[in-house]
């Protein structure tokens, strides 16, 4: 089986850094490139936080290239008061020495899509959708090349996360999601529902801390940082791994379960904007449009990642 082409749209952020660093671990996947976001923290952050973890992975020829800098229409919310004020907060981080592309990461994503064959690249955002629903926009063609979306955001039964409503990613760009929601590409979701149960329990973080590499040590303390606000946030035994689940799916579909429905993307109401309204009973009568993921093997999941993190120096 030859390797699936992935593109990670991302906002550095301590769960993308995992994602990250699992991606560049995988033989299954070939990262074609990553594309920073405004999200998390500012784009100055975010592209800097992804060069310094593909360092960490010991893969710094891989192309790193800056987006945009505010979603498409309305003011940048970001969360240091989860990930701490450089994004990455936690170890203590040198900065990066490996180039940041020159090219705009919607103008890469466009030359990219448009020269490769049809359906032969999977996008895989982890952070607010502004990048991809410019290229979406920009060049509705490029969707001919792409094989699936499969992005973390949104949740239903668990609400939201960063209002009742509204989880995070979608919150911030939810112009961009519902451009991603209604592009009529094939979709698969990993929402609150599925990262809820994706834990940092105590015996988990410990696991890539006993590896005994850097970024074993990293992982462990990464996740320790992000699990002192989520624990207090949710009195659970540990803080909810969001982002790697997208990459996991890539290796591993059979770790997840979901359900093909129809999800829109509240673009209006002050009250629940950004929500991610899923029809999950299947009684609107509206089309599906995505997969949206209900539950994983947390354990499996764990697996997964400690085991090819530990291929990592
Ligand atoms: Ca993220």
């Amino acid at each position: 089986m030859s390797a699936r082409n992935i593109i990670i749209d991302t906002d550095p952020g301590q769960d993308d850094a995992v994602a990250i660093l699992l991606a560049l671990a995988s033989p299954e996947v070939n990262v074609l490139g990553i594309t920073a976001v405004a999200g998390n923290v500012p784009l100055a952050l975010t592209q800097k936080n992804a060069r310094i973890v593909c360092e960490l992975a010991g893969k710094p020829e891989t192309l790193v290239f800056a987006g945009c800098d505010a979603p498409m229409s309305r003011p940048l919310v970001t969360a240091e008061h989860v990930h701490g004020k450089t994004g990455l907060d936690g170890p203590q981080l040198a900065d990066p020495t490996m180039p940041l592309q020159e090219q705009h990461a919607v103008d890469w994503i466009i030359e990219t899509l448009r020269a490769a064959p049809e359906r032969s690249v999977t996008l895989c955002p982890i952070g607010p959708l502004t990048n991809i629903a410019t290229a979406l926009t920009r060049a509705p063609e490029i969707k001919n090349a792409i094989e699936e979306i499969v992005l973390m955001g949104g949740g239903y039964f668990e609400g939201g996360n960063i209002t009742p409503a509204a989880e995070f990613n979608i919150y911030v760009d939810p112009a961009a999601a519902d451009i991603v929601f209604t592009a009529g590409v094939p979709l698969t979701v990993m929402p609150l529902d599925v990262t809820h149960k994706a834990l940092t329990t105590r015996p988990r973080v410990e696991a890539f801390r006993n590896m005994g590499t850097e970024v074993g040590r990293m992982t462990a303390e990464w996740t320790d940082f992000f699990e002192r606000f989520d624990k207090e946030k949710y009195g659970s035994e540990g803080a909810p791994l969001h982002d790697p689940t997208v990459i996991a799916y890539l290796i591993k579909p059979d770790l997840f379960n979901g359900r093909h429905i129809n999800v829109e993307i509240e673009t209006q109401s002050d009250l629940t904007l950004g929500m991610t309204v899923a029809d999950w009973w299947r009684v609107s009568g509206r089309e599906a449009n995505c997969t949206f993921m209900g539950d994983i093997d947390a354990d499996g999941f764990f697996a997964l990642l400690t085991e090819r993190l530990a291929r990592l120096g």
